[in-house]
């Protein structure tokens, strides 16, 4: 069965989009901890009262549905005759658990919402199709974009085999990245530093080139959240002028440090193969303009501070260069005391 085709025609109620919002709500724990696979979420309702949920916590940890049902039993509640409202089609396979299906099965789980399908090759179409074989009800498709959106990483790594691309770059008022008039030094709030750290824990890999390298020396690891997963470090340096002692080289975590001519369409197949989901770049201006005119950028984060640097560096980053990529304007955020411009690939 195509992907597209496994949506349900089925009209769901303001208060089971509610159960899956939820569903979604508690899956967002698993952001940047479960990699390579998606974050996953579930609650369990019975006579229209919500009686347990369960995410995918971490790698290796239960999957949404089975901690689901472990909060219940915890508890003491039966489950016998429960709706379960899951952002992600269940599995059916032996992988690092045991079928979330049979878990559904055992639990007397009577109908099944789904929000997305899986698309992973061991498990799509079947998880739905044991389950209504087993004469459960199944529907697929409730809050589906929105699965989609908070999945998207691990969604394009299952068709594309390469990882989904983020770009973060932080602008002042007039579009500028830097201040050649000042030491090389941040220009956004606190804030917005946190979510910076929160999106590189979300990525597998954080990109940069030389310059950035050779400007600000920076470490690129993730700080500012707790038990932090480090991810690894790429530095595009193919004039190799970066010195031996760059803290990305010396500080012991992992670098790919490549030299020479890198071709960057290999660079993701080879991050794919690694099962890397979302490649984080983060500069400067020339790094960004290879990737946005190889067209492969995925998404666009454009920090704007409300600061002016004395002695401009344009970056040439700005809407016209953006939409020329193939991306299409967000609704913005706001991080900290900046506001981000979100584009993704239309
Ligand atoms: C679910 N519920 O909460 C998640 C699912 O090898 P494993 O056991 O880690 O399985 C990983 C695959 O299972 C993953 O790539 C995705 O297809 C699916 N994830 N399925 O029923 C969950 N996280
Ligand atoms: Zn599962």
């Amino acid at each position: 069965m195509g992907e597209a085709e496994a949506t349900t025609v089925t009209m769901w109620s303001e208060g089971e989009a509610e159960f899956m919002r939820r569903a979604l709500e508690v899956a967002e724990r698993g952001q940047g901890r479960v990699s390579p696979n998606p974050p996953v979420g579930c609650v369990l309702v019975k006579d229209g009262v919500a009686i347990a949920e369960g995410w995918h916590d971490h790698l290796g940890g239960l999957h949404a549905e089975q901690m689901a049902i472990h909060d219940a039993e915890a508890r003491g509640v039966p489950t016998n005759g429960a709706t379960a409202y899951v952002t992600l089609e269940p599995c059916n396979h032996f992988g690092r658990t045991p079928p979330c299906t049979e878990s559904l099965l055992w639990a007397g789980i009577q109908r099944v919402v789904v929000a997305h399908p899986d698309p992973n090759p061991n498990v799509r179409g079947r998880g739905t199709d044991v389950l209504r074989e087993a004469g459960l009800e199944v529907e697929v498709g409730l809050l589906r974009s929105e699965a989609a959106m908070q999945m998207r990483s691990f969604l394009h790594w299952c068709h594309q085999r390469r990882p989904w691309v983020t770009v973060k770059v932080a602008v002042d008022a007039n579009g500028s990245v830097d201040d050649r008039s000042d030491v090389a030094g941040r220009f956004t709030s606190e804030g917005c530093l946190d979510e910076v750290h929160r999106l590189r824990q979300r990525c597998d890999a954080i990109l940069v080139g030389s310059e950035t390298v050779l400007r600000d020396n920076p470490s690129l690891t993730v700080r500012r959240v707790e038990h932090a997963r480090q991810p690894i470090r790429v530095v595009l340096d193919g004039r190799g002028r970066i010195e031996q002692q760059a803290t990305v080289l010396t500080d012991g975590g992992a670098t790919m440090h490549l030299t020479g001519d890198v071709d960057l369409e290999r660079l993701l197949d080879q991050l794919g193969d690694q099962e890397m989901q979302r490649l984080l770049v983060e500069g400067g201006p020339s790094t960004v303009h290879r990737f946005l005119e190889a067209g492969l950028v995925d998404e666009v984060l454009l920090v704007r501070s409300t600061v002016e640097h004395a002695d401009p560096v344009p970056s040439g980053l700005d809407d016209d260069a953006f939409r020329s990529a193939g991306l299409e304007q967000h609704e913005p955020q706001a991080w900290g005391e900046e506001r981000v411009d979100v584009w993704l690939r239309a």
